[in-house]
């Protein structure tokens, strides 16, 4: 039997359950493994992700889904299994990145519009057949002087609905992530003017979305988080960044969308573990809300691994360990104590 786009959205946003985002391309792929002193080949992606896809423990218990680069979706284990099957083995649901990556905004210096929508239907229908049930499209907002431009977002906001559509029209579930860079270069901006721009991206996502006969049931917000700029020199307490991304939610998302996952975009794995399940506390949250990390998930398991065999268990340990304790901050229950003590 099909399954509903609701029922995938749903299942993706189950307690104390989220998502992976494994969908680095290439130029980001082997800058991770830059830093641990690996050549980025294709067999190194590989084991690399087999390592991750394979942890039983951590997939079978707080990995929903694991969103996929194109390379990814069509490689096969060291054992010959296709990677997706090896999540689909741990009851996780393969998702796959169909944006073609962000590209300069003609004639709006210093933004950045997100392309791949030409031939995407037929994509869609392939990565169906190769087992995808969701996908994933990413538009930057850039915060600067005079940045964002109210045409940069509109802009990215209708190429994220008509992506969202189609995926709809081919039995995928869309998540649309506007993300509000909290790392640009020079990124000084407060707490207040990061609240201030993901209200104003999110409230043209959605009228676009609305526009564009996206049935919000049946898809996946993937936002930022309001934080301080990198560069700020603001430090915000755990409280007012819970407070404001509700708030920024309240103002802007639906209470008919199913779920919000967010991404980490720069933030220490721990501070980002901290961040959900402090938002996980605030009375009224009308939507599920979870994680779908790439760098706070991965970057001890990465650090842990470093491209050898002998290191996969450790690995291992190191992603179930982080998946873990996000598992908990989707149900609010992370604590220091926690964090210290599984470790
Ligand atoms: C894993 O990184 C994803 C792919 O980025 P590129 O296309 O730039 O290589 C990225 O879209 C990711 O899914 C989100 O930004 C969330 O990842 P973080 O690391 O911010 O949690």
């Amino acid at each position: 039997m099909t399954e509903s786009l609701q029922d995938i959205a749903r299942r993706l946003v189950a307690p104390g359950k989220g998502i992976l985002a494994a969908d680095e391309s290439s130029s980001t792929i082997k800058k991770r493994f830059d830093s641990i002193g690996l050549e980025s080949t294709a067999d190194n992606r590989r084991d690399y992700r087999e390592m991750l896809f394979s942890a039983e423990t951590a997939m079978r218990e707080h990995i929903s889904g694991v969103i996929l680069f194109d390379e990814t979706i069509r490689q096969s284990a060291r054992d010959g299994r296709p990677l997706v099957q090896l999540i689909q083995a741990n009851n996780s649901i393969p998702g796959i990145k169909v944006d073609m990556g962000a590209k300069p905004l003609a004639l709006y210096p210093g933004e950045t519009i997100t392309e791949g929508l030409d031939g995407l239907r037929e994509r869609l229908v392939e990565y169906h057949k190769l087992g995808a049930r969701f996908a994933k499209w990413r538009a930057v907002i850039t915060i600067g002087a005079g940045l964002p431009t109210p045409g940069a977002i509109s802009a990215n906001a209708h190429a994220l609905a008509r992506y969202a559509a189609l995926c709809q029209e081919n039995g995928i579930v869309p998540i649309v992530e506007p993300e509000v860079l909290m790392d640009n270069p020079n990124a000084t901006h407060t707490i207040e003017t990061c609240q201030k721009v993901t209200e104003a991206t999110l409230a043209s996502v959605f009228e676009e979305l609305e526009r564009a006969r996206v049935d919000l049931t049946g898809m996946i917000l993937k936002p930022n988080m309001v934080v301080p700029g990198k560069d700020s020199g603001q430090n915000a307490s755990t409280t007012e960044v819970a407070e404001r991304t509700v708030a920024a939610f309240h103002a802007t998302v639906p209470t008919s969308v199913p779920g919000i996952a967010f991404l980490s975009g720069g933030q220490s794995d721990v501070l980002a573990t901290e961040h959900l399940s402090r938002i996980n506390q605030i009375p009224d949250r009308p939507w599920a809300i979870t994680f779908s990390y790439g760098r706070a998930l991965q970057a001890a398991a990465l650090k842990a691994w470093g491209g050898k065999r002998e290191n996969i268990a450790a690995g291992q340990a190191a992603f179930l360990h982080r998946s873990r304790m996000n598992g908990l901050a989707a149900l609010g229950q992370w604590t220091p104590e926690l964090e210290r003590e599984i470790a």
